[in-house]
């Protein structure tokens, strides 16, 4: 589909007009067009072949043109138009968080900023903290941005690392001589971003044993997607692979079968996990290498990494927390957590539809929460402030819940009518005025919601008498990103109406640090009033990360692993938030949407 790079060339039109001081509202309609294009979960090509673009949100006559034009030729003039006159460095130059493009005009037109370089000397020598509208906290921010993109630029999103390495096990896979293969590194730690991807293989044996490897290592460098082999040897090749945002290297080893263990083990990591079983390993008289477990010359370990591990008398740590956090001591005592898996998984509790800015309707929403074999789903479409997502008026809201409650009706009598001989509950309440919960035995349940916002006076943007009739309120921050957030998700915490605070810290892993947030308090606020605080799984999120979510846990605070939702195959991103959790060392029972719905509901009514 060309939605994605349609929307970018929107973006960049929107960039370039607003570094030449075009007017804001031209500007605005790239942006909204940009927007609706990411989102949209239909084939842009199939809605302009059927004449449909116009129904697209945010899609007017001219953004409308330009796709055509874009789809026809693969261009689009008014880009080039747009561009002209400004350099790729100064346009790359937006990618620093906190860097827009209006402070970026004044920068370049007031003090010549052309480069990284110019920007960072502007920014060491005071000379842009003296341009008007600018000051000290500004352009720390803007330091601080400067850090994220050096070490952001570097490193690939775990979706987008994931993407690849699936691709290239798949075209490596199409060769018989390769036998078990596996990607290790912080891939398989499921590590938020990925330096480089590593994979090891074994040969199969039946072909002549030297011939194996140089077979294997040259289909490698053939992978269809390769854009350089930056080396090739007998075992061991690097290739450097194009992706949507940049590229990214890939190793490949080939192991013989009797070290892949200790190999896997080492590759793994992380150093800082190797580096600490290395030298636990000395203090009994072992050496663990690559090559496996030695005791003075002879080797005593090294097939499979149960074997590798059991030579220092523990269990197999699960990959994503070998970061010597305390794993190792862990596994010598017998104490490794029980990882929560994603069939451990229940429902969601923030999902979006259609009636905010969600691209499906809340019954296609609500078939693909069934379909993931899920009990129960939670729509939280956004509140009237988030105007630009479509927020829902209070009446909106009212009309959600009833057709949700009718929703549920309707699917708890089919299923009535196909299972005769058990009769199931029929009509969900939740809060209800005496105190007590209507049995739940439809096998799904829609539970009322809404993700809402908090206000810059620290107030949630819905009364509570709303509040308070919905079955899970989550509380973002969405506006105000420096205006006290701290003090402002704890005011939510401490309202007896908000269950969950969502992506608390407000980070876009490629894009941005975050809101200027404490989220040690907040995380004491949490545990003072017993509220819930998410893991948000989309991919650029990951948020709480897995740092907090562990203070979290320690601290007994229960997280929801969300998705957010706005598209059917976003419910996908599950994995992402269990992979986080799991780094943050969480288990079944840290996580509220691993209960029963009638265990859940009890748990958010308590609040
Ligand atoms: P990345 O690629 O930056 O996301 O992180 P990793 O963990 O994949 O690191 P990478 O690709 O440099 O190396 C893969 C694994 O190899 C690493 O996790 C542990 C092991 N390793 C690499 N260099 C060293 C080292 O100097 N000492 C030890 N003990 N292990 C190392
Ligand atoms: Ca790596
Ligand atoms: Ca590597
Ligand atoms: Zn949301």
């Amino acid at each position: 589909m060309k939605n994605q790079e349609i929307a970018a060339q929107f973006e960049e039109i929107a960039d370039a007009l607003e570094l030449k001081g075009e007017m804001q509202f031209k500007v605005l309609a790239y942006r909204r067009a940009a927007r609706s294009l990411e989102e949209l979960t239909d084939d842009v090509a199939e809605l302009a072949k059927s004449g449909k673009l116009r129904e697209i949100p945010g899609i007017g006559e001219g953004t409308a043109k330009k796709i055509v034009e874009y789809l026809d030729t693969g261009k689009m003039k008014k880009l080039a138009e747009a561009l002209e006159g400004l350099s790729e460095e100064l346009l790359d130059l937006l990618k620093i968080p906190g860097l827009g493009p209006k402070t970026l005009a004044l920068a370049h037109n007031e003090l010549g900023v052309n480069t990284l370089a110019d920007l960072k000397r502007v920014l060491g020598d005071g000379t842009l903290a003296q341009l008007p509208g600018m000051g000290e906290k500004k352009v720390d921010n803007l330091r601080k941005g400067v850090e994220v993109r050096e070490h952001a630029s570097a490193r690939l999103r775990l979706d987008q690392a994931l993407e690849v390495a699936e691709k290239v096990v798949a075209h490596m896979k199409l060769i018989p001589e390769v036998k078990e293969i596996t990607p290790a590194g912080s891939l398989r730690r499921s590590k938020e971003t990925i330096g480089d991807i590593d994979i090891l293989v074994t040969g199969n044996g039946d072909t002549p044993r030297r011939d194996v490897p140089l077979r294997i290592i040259a289909h490698f460098t053939k992978y269809p997607e390769t854009e350089t082999v930056l080396s090739a040897g007998d075992t061991k090749a690097s290739i450097r692979v194009k992706t949507a945002t940049h590229a990214v290297q890939v190793d490949l080893r080939v192991l013989p079968q009797d070290t892949y263990g200790a190999a896997l083990q080492y590759f793994t990591g992380s150093k800082e996990h190797n580096v600490k079983l290395r030298t636990l390993a000395r203090e009994k008289g072992l050496k663990i290498s690559e090559y496996g477990v030695f005791k003075g010359k002879k080797r005593i370990a090294g097939r499979t990494e149960k074997d590798v591990y059991a030579t220092m008398k523990m269990p197999v740590p699960p990959p994503e927390i070998r970061e010597d956090r305390g794993e190792i001591e862990a596994a010598l005592r017998g104490k490794l957590p029980k990882l929560v898996e994603l069939s451990d998984i229940k429902g969601d509790l923030h999902v979006h539809t259609s009636r905010s800015d969600g691209s499906f309707t809340l019954e296609q929403m609500v078939e693909a929460a069934k379909a993931k074999g899920y009990a129960y789903v939670a729509i939280t479409d956004h509140s009237p402030a988030a105007a630009y997502a479509g927020g829902l008026s209070i009446d909106r809201l009212k009309k959600s819940m009833e057709d949700i409650d009718r929703l549920n009706e309707e699917m708890s009598r089919t299923d009535y009518h196909r299972d005769a001989a058990k009769p199931r509950g029929t009509r969900r309440k939740k809060k209800s005025v005496d105190g007590h919960f209507t049995i739940h035995n439809s096998p799904f349940t829609i539970l009322t919601g809404a993700e809402v916002d908090i206000l810059p006076d620290g107030k949630p943007d819905y009364p509570d008498r709303i509040l308070e009739q919905l079955d899970v309120v989550v509380c973002s921050i969405h506006q105000g990103f420096r205006k006290n957030v701290t003090g402002r998700i704890c005011d939510a915490l401490a309202n007896p109406n908000v269950d969950i605070i969502g992506h608390p810290s407000g980070r876009l892993l490629s894009r941005r640090a975050g809101y200027d947030v404490d989220l040690d308090k907040v995380l004491e606020c949490a545990r003072k009033y017993g509220k819930v605080l998410e893991l948000n799984s989309y991919p650029d999120r990951l948020d709480l990360n897995d740092l907090y979510l562990r203070k979290a846990k320690e601290m007994g605070i229960r997280i929801a692993v969300n998705t957010d939702a706005h598209g059917i195959r976003d419910f996908d991103w599950m994995k992402y938030g269990v992979a986080t959790a799991r780094r943050g060392w969480l288990e079944k029972p840290d996580v509220v949407n691993c209960l029963s719905l009638n265990a859940l509901l009890r748990l958010l009514r308590k609040n």
